[in-house]
């Protein structure tokens, strides 16, 4: 057996050990990465995925693991990658929430990965949804993942996830722009964490209200509901949810939204291939660092430059 095949047979055995060093793997990009994913991609799509995403501070790393506790009563094992910089995932917490997730990961159904915020090669989005292929090809019936929602690339991380659960602690501010804007369109459930605060049903009247705005015939009109993780209140009601959202995507928009993520994957696999292997051709000829120079003295614009580079690729490929 090779050592990828070696490592493929412990991750699909659920073993720790394996999992954890199969996902070392995918975040160093290291040479035999691409084809641990290959061998175990045939082995993935049992899990149900569900991201969080939110501000940071709303209490996502809370309320996950008031979330994977209930999902363990109910027999459930569960998979949790952390894509952020303080949680308690990373270490960033106080005492008593660290000592409560040490408690989590000793229990054998519960694997939790931090992925501190670091460059990886071939990009965060790329190691976060290849390290929950490993989960779910370990068997893991929920992977959960968590990242902080602000940029590009978090929405990027997050479209790996079946159900997204958007997390809003009371008083919206600015987020109410990003509500209107791309967070929307992905959110599945709405969370109005910390509903031990005052103004916590005014959150979630405010985000109704949002939603109301798009009225647009759904088959799934995401809901607004409200938590205060501290106790795990209201995490029962919020599993239900998240269970009617995977019930709908089994009957026929599972279907639909695996396209939709195969083909988005494709673009990216596509996109990383193309740029690696034409940047790596205009490097060695120099003509890289010439058009970066140009691009400097504003002899050139880049777009002008990069469809300059591309026809020239692009012609050499037919040669
Ligand atoms: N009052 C109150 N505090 C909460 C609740 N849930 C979480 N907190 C507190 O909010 C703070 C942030 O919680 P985290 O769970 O770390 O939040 P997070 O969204 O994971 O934060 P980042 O990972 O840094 O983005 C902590 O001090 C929590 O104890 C809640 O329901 N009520
Ligand atoms: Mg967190």
């Amino acid at each position: 057996m090779t050592k990828v095949e070696e490592l493929t047979q412990g991750v699909l055995s659920g073993d720790v050990r394996s999992i954890a060093r199969a996902i070392t793997i995918i975040e160093n990009n290291a040479p035999e990465a691409k084809k641990l994913v290959s061998s175990i991609y045939p082995h993935t799509g049992k899990a149900h995925i569900i991201g969080f995403t939110g501000a940071g501070g709303a209490g996502k790393s809370t309320l996950i693991e008031k979330i994977v506790r209930e999902y363990r009563r109910n027999g459930k094992t569960v998979g949790v990658v952390a894509v952020d910089p303080t949680s308690p995932f990373t270490g960033g917490a106080f005492l008593g929430d660290r000592i409560r997730m040490q408690e989590l990961s000793t229990d054998p159904g519960v694997f939790i990965r931090s992925m501190a915020s670091r460059n990886y090669p071939g990009g965060i989005a790329r190691a976060t949804k290849d390290a929950v292929k490993v989960l779910d090809a370990a068997g893991k019936d929920i992977v959960i993942v968590e990242t902080v929602g602000a940029g590009q690339s978090e929405v990027e991380i997050i479209k790996v996830a079946q159900t997204v659960v958007v997390i809003h602690a009371p008083g919206l501010g600015d987020e109410i722009q990003a509500i209107k804007a791309g967070i929307m369109e992905i959110a599945d459930i709405f969370v109005v964490n910390k509903a031990d605060r005052e103004n916590a049903s005014k959150t979630a009247m405010d985000i109704q209200a949002i939603l109301q705005l798009n009225n647009k015939e759904t088959a799934w009109k995401p809901p607004v509901l409200k938590t205060a993780a501290l106790t795990g209140e209201g995490v029962p009601q919020l599993i239900e949810k998240i269970e009617e959202h995977r019930l709908l995507l089994e009957k026929g928009l599972k279907h639909k939204r695996s396209r939709e993520k195969a083909e988005a994957e494709l673009i990216e696999a596509i996109k990383e291939k193309v740029v690696s292997s034409v940047l790596e051709d205009l490097r060695k000829e120099g003509k890289f660092e010439q058009l970066v120079g140009k691009i400097v003295e504003r002899e050139i614009d880049p777009a002008t430059a990069a469809e300059k580079l591309l026809k020239k690729a692009l012609k050499d490929a037919e040669a």
